[in-house]
C-alpha cells in the first residue's frame, strides 16, 4: 500500500499510458488502479484491450492490478481486485462477487470507514487530502486529519490517502496514520514517472522508518 498509482488514458498527456505505467513500476509503485474515466475515456473493447495491456505490465513486476468501479471489467480481465466508491452499490454484495480478490473502498468520514470495514473491505482510500483538479466531482477537502480520526476510531485496515498529494505532502498524510499514498498526476504528469515514483516512495518510507524507531 505504500505507493498506489491510479491512472487511465486521459491522465497521461505526453506519453502513452503503458510507457507511463512501466516507468512508474520501475520507480517502485506497489499497487495499480486502472481508472478509465472522464473526457475521452475509452469504453467497450478498447477499454478492455488497454486494461489487458496494463495488467500484463503489472504482472511482470508482481504488482497487483485493481479496476476502478467497473465490476464487469474486473471480472472479464480477471483483475486482482476492484476499487469502489460510495455510489457504486452495496459494498457487501460486491464483496461476495469478489470473495477472493482485493476490495478497496473510498471513504470520506468515520461512518463510511466503519461501514466499509464491516462489509469486508481490504483497504480504504481516504480523501481528498488536498484540492485537486484531476477529479471533477470532488468531495470537500478533508486534509490528513480525517485519517487521524479514522485511526482514533480504532480502524486498523490499510489506508491510503488520495487527492492532491505530491512529494512535499506525503509526510503529512503518512504521519496522520496512512500506510501509503495514492496519486494520479504526481506520477502520470511527471516528466519522468520513474523518478517521480522513486521520490514519492522514498518520502513514504522515510516516515514509516522513523515511526518504527
Ligand atoms: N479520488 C479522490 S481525489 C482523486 C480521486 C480519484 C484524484 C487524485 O488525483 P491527483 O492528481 O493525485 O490529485
Ligand atoms: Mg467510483
Amino acid at each position: 500500500m505504500r505507493l498506489y498509482l491510479v491512472m487511465g488514458s486521459n491522465n497521461c498527456h505526453e506519453e502513452d499510458p503503458l510507457t507511463v505505467l512501466e516507468g512508474a513500476l520501475r520507480g517502485g509503485v506497489s499497487l495499480f488502479q486502472y481508472r478509465e474515466k472522464g473526457t475521452g475515456a475509452k469504453s467497450g473493447q478498447e477499454k478492455i484491450v488497454l486494461g489487458q495491456a496494463l495488467m500484463s505490465r503489472c504482472r511482470s513486476f508482481g504488482v497487483p492490478f485493481v479496476v476502478n468501479d467497473d465490476v464487469e471489467l474486473a471480472l472479464t480481465l480477471d483483475a486482482d481486485g476492484l476499487h469502489i466508491g460510495q455510489e457504486d452499490g452495496p459494498i457487501s454484495i460486491i464483496r461476495e462477487k469478489f470473495a477472493e480478490k482485493l476490495l478497496g473502498v473510498s471513504v470520506h468520514n468515520v461512518i463510511e470507514a466503519e461501514e466499509a470495514v464491516k462489509c469486508g473491505a481490504d483497504y480504504l482510500g481516504v480523501g481528498p487530502m488536498y484540492f485537486t483538479s484531476t477529479k471533477t466531482d470532488l468531495h470537500d477537502v478533508k486534509g490528513p486529519d480525517i485519517i487521524k480520526e479514522i485511526r482514533a476510531a480504532g480502524i486498523t485496515l490499510p489506508i491510503v490517502g488520495i487527492g492532491g498529494i505530491d512529494k512535499e505532502r506525503v509526510a503529512s498524510v503518512v504521519e496522520a496514520g496512512a500506510d501509503g499514498v495514492a496519486v494520479i498526476s504526481a506520477i502520470s504528469q511527471a516528466p519522468c514517472p520513474t523518478a517521480a515514483a522513486r521520490e514519492l516512495l522514498c518520502a513514504v518510507e522515510k516516515v514509516l522508518h522513523v515511526a518504527k524507531k
